[in-house]
This record gives C-alpha cells, sequence and structure tokens, in this order.
C-alpha cells in the first residue's frame, strides 16, 4: 500500500459537483503539485476544508475545495484528500489526469475499501454492507445494510466466536485435568450454548433469500401457453403499454422484464414467450430463455385461457411445480369476460382490467412477507454458505457430544465453526476472498 491513488467518487456524467478522491502516504504532496489555495494542503489540520484553484500545465482547470483527512482518521486510514470540483464529464477528468502526471495512480475497483480494511478501519461483514448500501434496491434493504455497516453482524458473530471459544477452552481445560477423573464441565450446558449458535448459524443462513429479496427485488416471471393473455397482463400490471399484445400465438419471443417499485420494494416481473412445441427456432430459443428466468424467480405465474378451460395450463402448473420448487407457483384463470365459467382461485381479466389489481395486492403481500425472515442482517451468497458450513460442524460436534467423545476431538469441531465465524468478518482471509468481494465494487468507491 505504498502508492497513492485516485478516482472519481461520485457517479460519471453531468451533475453539479464531483468529488475526487486521493488516498495514500503521497496524498498531500500529489495534491499540493496541483492544488493553489492559501495554505498548502500539507500544512492544514485534519478534517479541515481548503478553497483554491487546481493548475496543470499553468492552466486553472477549476475552482475546488480540498477536504483533508489525515491519518488514521479517514476512510481509508490514510491520508486523504477529496477534491470537490464541478460536474460534468470534462472537469473531473481532467484533475484526475493531473494527479495521474503528479505521481498517483488510477485507484482499481473498490480499493479505496479495501485499504479501508487492510488497515483495520472494517471488518469485511462492513465491507459488504458497503456494497449493498450502494447496490441497495429497496428501502428496508438499505436501512438493513446501514445497520449491519454500523456493526450488528459483526458484533453478534463476535458474541458467537466468543462463547465457542469458550467452550472449546473448556473442553481443553478439562482434557488437563483428565488423568484425574474429574468432571469440570457441565455437558449439558456446552450442549446448550453449541445449539444456540447452530440456531443462530441456521438462521442467518436461511434468511438469504429473503436477503437477496432486499437486495434485488422479487422476482415474479409470467408463464403459461401462446395467447393465454401474458403481455395483456404484463402491461396492464405496469399501467401502459410495454409489450406488444397480438391475437397472433408466439407474438412474444424473448422475455421483458421491468420493475415496478411500491411500499419501499421493488418487483420485476418478467413477461415470457409462450410455452407450446413449436418448429419455429426463434421461438424455441425464446422457450430456452423462459427457463433462465425462471428459475430466477419467486413467483411465477402460470396464466391459463379460460376461454378454452379452466383445466388446459394444469399440464404445465404441475411441471412448474416439480421443476421449481422454490418458488411459489399461482394458477391465475384469465379472459374472466369471456367465459361463463368461475373457478376457484385468481380470476381475472387482463384485457378488462377486472381482478388485476386484487392479483398486484397479492404479490406485493407475498413480497413483503418473504422479506420478513431478515431481522438486522443482511446476508449475502458467502455469509451464507460459511454460515452453513460452521453449522455443519457445530452439528458434528453435538453429535460427537451425544456420542461421548474425547473433548479433543469434539474442541476441533468447534475451533473450526470458530474459524469460518470468523472469515465473514475477516478475521481470516485470503486475496482469494477479497478479490471476490471488491470485484462487485465500483472504481472510487
Ligand atoms: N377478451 C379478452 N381477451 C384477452 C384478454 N387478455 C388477453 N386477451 C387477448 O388475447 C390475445 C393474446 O394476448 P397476448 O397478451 O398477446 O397473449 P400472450 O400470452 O402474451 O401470447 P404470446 O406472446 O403469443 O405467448 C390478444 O388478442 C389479447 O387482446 C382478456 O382478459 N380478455
Ligand atoms: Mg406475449
Amino acid at each position: 500500500m505504498e502508492t497513492t491513488i485516485t478516482a472519481l467518487a461520485t457517479p460519471p456524467g453531468i451533475s453539479g459537483l464531483a468529488v475526487i478522491r486521493v488516498s495514500g502516504p503521497r496524498a498531500f504532496d500529489i495534491t499540493d503539485k496541483i492544488f493553489r489555495g492559501k495554505r498548502k494542503i500539507a500544512d492544514s489540520e485534519s478534517h479541515s476544508i481548503l478553497y483554491g484553484k487546481i493548475e496543470r500545465a499553468g492552466e486553472i482547470i477549476d475552482t475546488v475545495t480540498a477536504s483533508i483527512f489525515r491519518a488514521p482518521n479517514s476512510y481509508t486510514g490514510e491520508n486523504t484528500v477529496e477534491i470537490g470540483c464541478h460536474g460534468g464529464n470534462i472537469i473531473a477528468d481532467m484533475i484526475i489526469s493531473a494527479l495521474l502526471e503528479s505521481g498517483a495512480e488510477p485507484a482499481g475497483p473498490g480499493e479505496f475499501t479495501r485499504r479501508a480494511f487492510l488497515n483495520g478501519k472494517m471488518d469485511l461483514a462492513k465491507v459488504e454492507a458497503v456494497a449493498d448500501i450502494i447496490h441497495s434496491n429497496s428501502v428496508a434493504g438499505a436501512q438493513t445494510a446501514a445497520r449491519q455497516l454500523a456493526g450488528s453482524l459483526t458484533k453478534k458473530l463476535d458474541d458467537l466466536r466468543t462463547k465457542l471459544l469458550d467452550i472449546s477452552g473448556l473442553l481443553e481445560l478439562e482434557l488437563d485435568f483428565s488423568e484425574e477423573d474429574l468432571e469440570l464441565i457441565d455437558k449439558e450446558l456446552i450442549k446448550t450454548r453449541i445449539n444456540e449458535t447452530l440456531d443462530f448459524c441456521n438462521e442467518l443462513a436461511g434468511s438469504l433469500k429473503s436477503a437477496e429479496i432486499l437486495r434485488s427485488g422479487y422476482f415474479v416471471g409470467i408463464a403459461g401457453h401462446p395467447n393465454s393473455g401474458k403481455s395483456t397482463l404484463f402491461n396492464s400490471m405496469l399501467g401502459r403499454e410495454r409489450a406488444i399484445v397480438s391475437d397472433i400465438e408466439g407474438t412474444t419471443r424473448d422475455y421483458l422484464e421491468e420493475s415496478i417499485f411500491y411500499k419501499g420494494i421493488t418487483i420485476k416481473i418478467t413477461d415470457t414467450a409462450g410455452l407450446r412445441d413449436t418448429e419455429d427456432v426463434i421461438e424455441i430459443a425464446g422457450i430456452k430463455f423462459v427457463e433462465s428466468v425462471l428459475e430466477q424467480s419467486n413467483m411465477i405465474l402460470i396464466l391459463n385461457d379460460l376461454a378454452r378451460g379452466a383445466a388446459f395450463s394444469e399440464p404445465i402448473y404441475r411441471r412448474m411445480k416439480e421443476k421449481y420448487s422454490g418458488a411459489e407457483i399461482i394458477y391465475v384463470n384469465n379472459k374472466s369476460d369471456i367465459s361463463p365459467e368461475t373457478p376457484e382461485g385468481f380470476l381475472i381479466s387482463a384485457g378488462t382490467g377486472e381482478g388485476v389489481s386484487e392479483l398486484k395486492d397479492y404479490i406485493f403481500a407475498r413480497a413483503l412477507q418473504s422479506r420478513d425472515r431478515v431481522s438486522d442482517v443482511l446476508v449475502n451468497r458467502r455469509q451464507a454458505s460459511l454460515l452453513s458450513e460452521a453449522a455443519g460442524y457445530l452439528q458434528t460436534a453435538l453429535e460427537g457430544l451425544e456420542a461421548e467423545f474425547e473433548n479433543e476431538i469434539i474442541a476441533i469441531d468447534i475451533r473450526k465453526a470458530t474459524k469460518i465465524l470468523g472469515e465473514i468478518t475477516g478475521q481470516s482471509w485470503n486475496e482469494e476472498v477479497l478479490a471476490h468481494i471488491f470485484g462487485q465494487f465500483c472504481i472510487g468507491k
């Protein structure tokens, strides 16, 4: 971390202001080479703001503010300058070029946050919360990530690790006295403690799906036979003519995805190509797409054309239930306006709009319920898989206790679980893990 890095911290494009970050041991003298103010940055106090001009090859580029943060009291833990300049496509680029000419290096994706982690300013659970806040698609998601950034997950994990370390310590302590045939520890208490941790790990790992809904939204796929009215329903739910509707079978060939943001949650609705046996190569390609869409759906609406009978799409419904067991599959009868039948369940007319708002309300209610499992921690895939792994070791430890294995053996499993929990916050880490985490960041963060 000998280098001094720089990048634009705000999104590129037209804006009132832009912020350029400079961080590293030479942040002050590199910025001083191009900054003209009343004082030098290097001579200024931490957490002060200087007003001045940026000069490059004798030309003034912009009038700016320079916010000064002295190590270790900055985001990265290094000397940092944040240059606030005018927005737009040109000015910030010119200032960054001037900084690069003066000895700074371009920052990689997430490199500021990576430095924050390596300097002990932030643990990995907090780093991941930063990514979540940036990418969050729901109000609740952003709030939960903010709590996580404030340390809620870190604190919980630290508590658990301490508990587990205590247990393995006790088990090993008893080992030292084993010659004397003393029963020093209460095995039942140990079991309870392990069980508590196990429950926590399982619960948190199990909240992954809810967390992903908070993070990216609730995915609803519309599937069914051609002409059942999928595109008509899609348009009706969006409230605008987005997809082409016609009475020709196979009108929709690709899939169309749109978002509705409602009551703080993003619902992503996808209209797909109708499912049928066909020779048309383009349609076959479209039907293949349908599968990839449905695979990631939280809910699948099987839209049935009631004019062809209420049971007409049941074979598709059964197939979907079998194939996508992780999703909620719902049978919806459409075209109520042209059929005298009144079957049970969802009955709508996508054409006239009858019943569509009830269906929409149901989808939102389910989306809200599905996030209930998230309390104050937003787990991601990496954390969930570590939690499951730790749970596996704890389960083995419990079984070992049950079978009255040697303390030594049980303590090994508990130590392994402890180490894995440490990987979540980054007490133990490797380059691969860091590359994976910071790869999801953008440049400038
Ligand atoms: N009467 C009536 N007609 C409808 C209703 N919904 C859709 N239609 C008609 O059914 C035909 C097919 O509608 P689409 O929405 O294109 O059907 P689709 O399921 O998207 O069809 P593909 O894209 O071919 O798979 C069109 O002529 C629509 O106007 C409805 O509720 N009532
Ligand atoms: Mg269609």
